[in-house]
């Protein structure tokens, strides 16, 4: 995988600040800069992936990992209920090139998004 030149990339290798809310040896969770609601929280693998899309099954475990550290960021928040989003790819609103489950919650949330 090429170099990891992302923000997210930066914070996980302690370039950047970040408000850290959990960590493992394989998932960082920190708040959104720009949160959308109350908790607004980014988990990501600390291995470099793109998106779903460029994952592959390799992946397959780090991936659960992650959807499992939500739950339990989302636990941690005292959130009953919570939104779970990856945009993958620009067309979907991916700004930041290293994948990132948003963990969204405290407030109650309309369907279908934007
Ligand atoms: P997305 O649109 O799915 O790629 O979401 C990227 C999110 O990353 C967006 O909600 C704002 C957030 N973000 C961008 N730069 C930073 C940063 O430097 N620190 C933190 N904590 N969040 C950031």
């Amino acid at each position: 995988m090429s170099e990891n030149n992302t923000i997210f990339g930066k914070i996980i290798r302690g370039e950047l600040p970040a408000d850290v809310v959990h960590e493992d040896d394989h998932v960082m969770a920190f708040r959104d800069i720009n949160p959308a609601a109350p908790t607004h929280i980014l988990v990501i693998p600390k291995r470099y992936i793109v998106n779903t899309l460029t994952a592959d099954s390799d992946d397959k475990e780090l991936l659960g990992h992650l959807v499992l550290a939500c739950a339990e960021v989302a636990r941690k928040e005292g959130l009953d209920g919570y939104r779970l989003v990856i945009n993958n790819g620009e067309s979907a609103g991916q700004t930041v090139f290293h994948l990132h489950a948003h963990v969204i919650g405290g407030r109650s949330l309309s369907w279908p998004p934007g």
